[in-house]
């Protein structure tokens, strides 16, 4: 019999992984990349579309969806597989960075946080225990525990404490989530830039015992540099056996570096966003659409490409619909950025298996360095 979450590591390649993690809603191919799918919806993509671009897994948000339309709403409606029509696994994040990100008004204590909704100046509150009921409401393959994502830059003494509290709410969603086959809880690492206060974080972790293990509080305008000699070290003291899930990173360099350092899976807004703002990830670097120079180019974005708007379009047509502002603007754009990254995945997971890592992180980084196309 195979357990109904579990984690095969299949190669290494220096600290970088190669491997799969195995739900009852499908497999999934590390390192992974999971498109953001905030309110339901990976925006400007239909569910069908999202796995065209290679994806195994989404990402939804308790804070989003338990404000609109509620995530008693959506168990009422089936959950949130069948409420959005993705029926491959999810990954719930817990709520508490988005309060912070996004709530105004807000007031944290041991206990959780209340807050002012940014949609109707609603109150609400979150604690352990209520993030765990809504992402179980929700259906999440993936839970996540509920933590304090401590802002940079932090005083020593002040990142310790907001570390230690979101040890006691990770025991606590630990307990509350209780045992759930089929469904998986990640505990989260944090510690800000503080290598003893990571190593202390990993081990009370580790402690109370999870699925997989996340590294939280980077790419919060720490920099790439810092953040790098932070995943120098902080993957490492996360147990080898379960996958490491770095939040909310990156741009397509930070990607590569994170997975050079042992991270199994990353999600970022940013192919999706930057698709509806013109943005456009290459293997050349990022090209920008609304830029006059595209406005008479047949030639389509990357010639390499296999997506929808670079087999069927123009550069001139992608810059007409976006300065006109029409909608399938962000839908191709939004499509292209998704399948490039995914192409950089399984470009990085092939090179994983056959042990070229360090020439494809040469070729990825060459090729940037031709500039402007
Ligand atoms: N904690 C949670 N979600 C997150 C983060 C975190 O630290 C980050 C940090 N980059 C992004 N999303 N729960
Ligand atoms: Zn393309």
């Amino acid at each position: 019999m195979t357990a109904k979450f579990s984690f095969d590591l299949l190669a290494t390649d220096g600290k970088a992984r190669r491997g799969v993690i195995h739900t009852t809603r499908g497999d999934i191919r590390t390192p992974a990349f999971m498109p953001v799918g905030t309110a339901a919806t990976v925006k400007a993509m239909m569910p069908e579309s999202v796995a065209a671009t290679g994806a195994d897994i989404l990402l939804g948000n308790t804070y989003h969806l338990m404000l609109r339309p509620t995530a008693e709403r959506i168990d009422r409606l089936g959950g949130l597989h069948k409420f959005m029509n993705w029926d491959k696994p999810i990954l719930t994040d817990s709520g508490g960075f988005q309060v912070m990100s996004l709530s105004a008004l807000r007031k944290m204590t041991e206990d959780g946080v209340t807050f002012k909704s940014h949609i109707d100046g609603s109150m609400h509150t979150l604690t352990p225990e209520r993030s765990m009921e809504i992402q179980k409401l929700l259906g999440s393959d993936i839970v996540m525990c509920f933590d304090e994502c401590t802002p940079f830059p932090a005083e020593e003494k002040v990142a310790h404490e907001s570390m230690r509290m979101s040890m006691r709410w990770a025991k606590r969603s630990r307990e509350a989530f209780g045992d759930r086959p089929g469904h998986a809880l990640f505990g989260i690492q944090q510690g800000s830039v503080f290598r003893d206060q990571r190593q202390e974080s990993a081990e009370k972790l580790a402690g109370i015992g999870f699925d997989g293990y996340a590294v939280g509080g980077l790419a919060v305008g720490e920099g790439q540099d810092m953040m790098f000699d932070v995943l120098d070290y902080a993957p490492d003291m996360l147990p080898t056996d379960r996958p490491r899930y770095l939040m909310g990173v990156g741009k397509p360099d930070d990607i590569v570096g994170a997975v050079k350092r042992g991270i199994d899976m990353m999600d970022c807004v940013l192919p999706s966003r930057s698709g509806r703002t013109g943005q456009v990830f290459t293997r050349h670097g990022v090209v920008n659409i609304k830029n006059a120079r595209h406005q008479d180019d047949p030639r389509p974005l990357d010639e390499n490409c296999t997506c929808p708007a670079c087999r069927n379009y123009s550069r001139a047509y992608l810059h007409h619909v976006f300065r006109a502002q029409e909608m399938i603007s962000g839908m191709l754009l939004t499509w292209h950025n998704l399948h490039y990254y995914q192409e950089l995945m399984q470009g990085m997971r092939d090179a994983i298996e056959v042990g070229r890592f360090a020439a494809f992180e040469a070729e990825f980084h060459a090729q940037r360095a031709q500039g402007d196309i």
